[in-house]
């Protein structure tokens, strides 16, 4: 019973994001917070789904840039509502991640999604935005001494300024770990511009960013033992 009442609500988010309909997404929204469902959860089963999809019709050419753009603020609509309301951890030391899309590039989307996991996780975020030149991510770590900056992209064209993100950030603060994503980035191009992690989703991001922390510290105590 309580499995269909979620699927009946992700099923709402999905089609409210895909026909632009801030409404549906809004109430479906609602809906999530009065039956008390995992806010994570139906923002993966339900908003995202209905971004792909979106994705698909443009690539096929039934939706253009204007549709595009009416079913990411149906989306964005949504996250308004559930966002407040995700249970905030503190089970993380408080470490500063500085998190932003690279230049060029003004998808925001998975960015703000990373983002809010982080910040549920108990991570103090600072949010540079989207479209953010190379050396502000740099300057940006210098200034506030994070132990993370995460680097998204979702075009192949500005995926590229992330090897040289990190290899400024690794000249400047060797120690600082940085993690890439979004859409076209894979494990082995991580790697090659050596970035210290890669991950798919909000989960795996979380799970690796705790495995950087936990190393981080290890060194600490090593540092502090010698
Ligand atoms: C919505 C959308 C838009 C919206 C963006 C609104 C916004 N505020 O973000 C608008 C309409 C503005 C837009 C504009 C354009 N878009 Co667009 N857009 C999309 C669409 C449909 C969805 C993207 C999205 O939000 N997905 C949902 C999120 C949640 O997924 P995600 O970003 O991948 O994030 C997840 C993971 O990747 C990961 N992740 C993301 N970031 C990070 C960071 C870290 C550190 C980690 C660990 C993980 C991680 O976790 C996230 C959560 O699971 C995609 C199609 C698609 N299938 O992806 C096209 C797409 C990305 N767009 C595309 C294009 C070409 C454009 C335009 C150039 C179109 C134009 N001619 O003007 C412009 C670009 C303008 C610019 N300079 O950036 C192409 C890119 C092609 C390419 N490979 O280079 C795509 C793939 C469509 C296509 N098939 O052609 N777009």
């Amino acid at each position: 019973m309580a499995g269909d009442v979620c699927r009946k609500i992700w099923a709402k988010l999905h089609q409210g994001v895909l026909n632009y309909d801030e409404e549906i997404v809004v109430n479906a929204s609602r809906d999530v917070l009065n039956h008390g469902l995992d806010i994570y959860e139906c923002i993966m089963r339900g908003l995202l789904p209905g971004i792909e999809e979106v994705g698909e019709l443009y690539e096929r050419g039934e939706y253009f840039i204007a549709e595009m753009l009416m079913c990411s603020d149906a989306l964005y609509a949504g996250l308004n509502v559930l966002r407040p309301h995700i249970k905030r951890e503190n089970n993380v030391e408080r470490k500063q991640v500085v998190i932003g899309v690279v230049a060029g590039d003004i998808h925001d989307i998975g960015k703000n999604i990373i983002k809010m996991m982080f910040d549920a996780a108990g991570f103090e975020v600072l949010d540079l935005g989207c479209d953010v030149p190379l050396d502000k991510f740099v300057n940006e770590q210098l200034r506030t001494d994070a132990e993370i900056v995460c680097l998204s992209a979702m075009m192949t064209t500005t995926m590229n300024g992330m090897s040289e993100i990190i290899s400024r950030i690794k000249e400047k603060s060797p120690g600082v770990k940085v993690m890439v994503g979004g859409a076209p980035v894979n494990r082995y191009l991580a790697n090659q511009w050596g970035a210290d992690s890669y991950a798919d989703n909000a989960n795996n991001a979380i799970k690796y960013a705790i495995d950087m922390v936990s190393i981080l510290k290890s060194l600490d105590k090593q540092r502090q033992a010698n």
